[in-house]
């Protein structure tokens, strides 16, 4: 297993091909064994090409989402350095906290093909069935006082929805703070959890769900007013492997410049992004339930809104929602 292990990544690392000398100097096994190695890659989907004389190289990966297959490719500079794959999960977030304590760095991600028991805000629970979305939690290690940790869920936010309106025709918007919403349905949602320590953040691990190929019929029924999936929106499968890359690599652009340049940029898209901004809508905190139209949101992340009276709040936690019965 660990001889495959790094068999993989040998072939990986190389651009051209490696020849099977080589691997067998480096794996300290035996040319039979390392072409019994290759034989079994084979059987696993992988596409291998022998060139005689130059050596192995790896043409394709299974479908079937892997590290390995994941790490192909991902050309990030901090975000996956450390990356951990699994077919079933309860939760990504729980696995990102014993690995936060383990001292994992700023930038390690957990996937898994399904949760069995994935979690969304205030203890409620998010549908994550098996090899249809994406289920991923990114452990970050910030430099920032925690009342700035909101502004991570804008910018993860942002992040997806700048993803489905680059590669589709689809027109995502974010309803804040968390929700994606493609036609007034929810295809994802982010859970932003904070351990921190007086005025420091000691880490933050930040969950994405996102809809990606479930049918309609896959939504439970329960949801499915109010619940959608990319496919379902768009009509047609996405490459979930692909899809994941793409998100780690534009996280990592989008959180540098975060980084460098404050939260004034991710700011402006997402406004961009925000949903009913201009609207009226209804919001409901823990104290009272009133009618409010939607300004933006502040320099701090924080939900700009004016009551019918005229007078501006800004709110930190709500929930908002419209139309008859409610939503959330
Ligand atoms: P939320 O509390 O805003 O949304 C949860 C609510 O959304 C549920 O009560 C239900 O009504 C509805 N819902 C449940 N499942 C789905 C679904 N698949 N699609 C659309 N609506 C749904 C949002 O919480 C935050 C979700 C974060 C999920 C990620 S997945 C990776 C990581 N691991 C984990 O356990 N959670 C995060």
């Amino acid at each position: 297993e660990s001889t495959r292990k790094e068999l993989i990544e040998l072939l990986n690392k190389n651009k051209g091909h490696i020849s099977g000398q080589e691997l067998s100097n480096q794996l300290g096994i035996s040319r039979t064994a390392v072409w019994k190695h290759m034989n079994e890659l084979k059987k696993d989907g992988y596409e291998i090409e022998a060139v005689q004389r130059k050596g192995y190289k790896i043409l394709s990966y299974p479908d079937k989402i892997s590290e390995n297959t994941l790490r192909w490719g991902l050309d990030t500079k901090w975000m996956g350095n450390e990356l951990y794959h699994y077919d079933q999960v309860e939760s990504t977030q729980e696995i990102v906290h014993q690995l936060a304590k383990q001292g994992k760095p700023h930038g390690t991600v957990v996937i898994a093909d399904e949760q069995v028991k994935g979690k969304g805000r205030m203890a409620r629970n998010w549908d994550s069935p098996k090899g249809k979305g994406i289920w991923m939690s990114i452990l970050l290690r910030p430099n920032l006082p925690p009342l700035q940790a909101p502004q991570l869920t804008l910018l993860a936010a942002t992040v997806l929805a700048k993803l489905i309106a680059e590669n589709s025709d689809l027109n995502p918007q974010i309803k804040w703070p968390n929700d994606l919403l493609i036609n007034h349905k929810k295809v994802s949602g982010i859970l932003t959890e904070m351990q921190a320590e007086q005025d420091t953040i000691q880490y933050i691990v930040l969950g994405m769900g996102m809809n990606v190929n479930q049918g309609e019929d896959e939504i439970p029924e329960k949801i499915r007013y109010k619940a959608s999936s990319l496919k379902v929106e768009g009509g047609h499968d996405w490459n979930i492997q692909a899809t994941i890359q793409h998100i780690l690599r534009l996280f990592e652009r989008t959180y540098d410049v975060f980084e460098s340049q404050g939260f004034e940029t991710i700011k402006k898209e997402w406004e961009h992004f925000g949903y009913k901004i201009g609207e009226e809508i209804t919001i409901s905190t823990m104290k009272e339930t009133w009618k409010a139209t939607l300004i933006g949101i502040e320099p701090d992340g924080a939900l700009r809104a004016r009551r019918r009276n005229g007078r501006e709040e800004k709110l930190y936690s709500a929930e908002i929602h419209w139309g008859e019965g409610g939503y959330h």
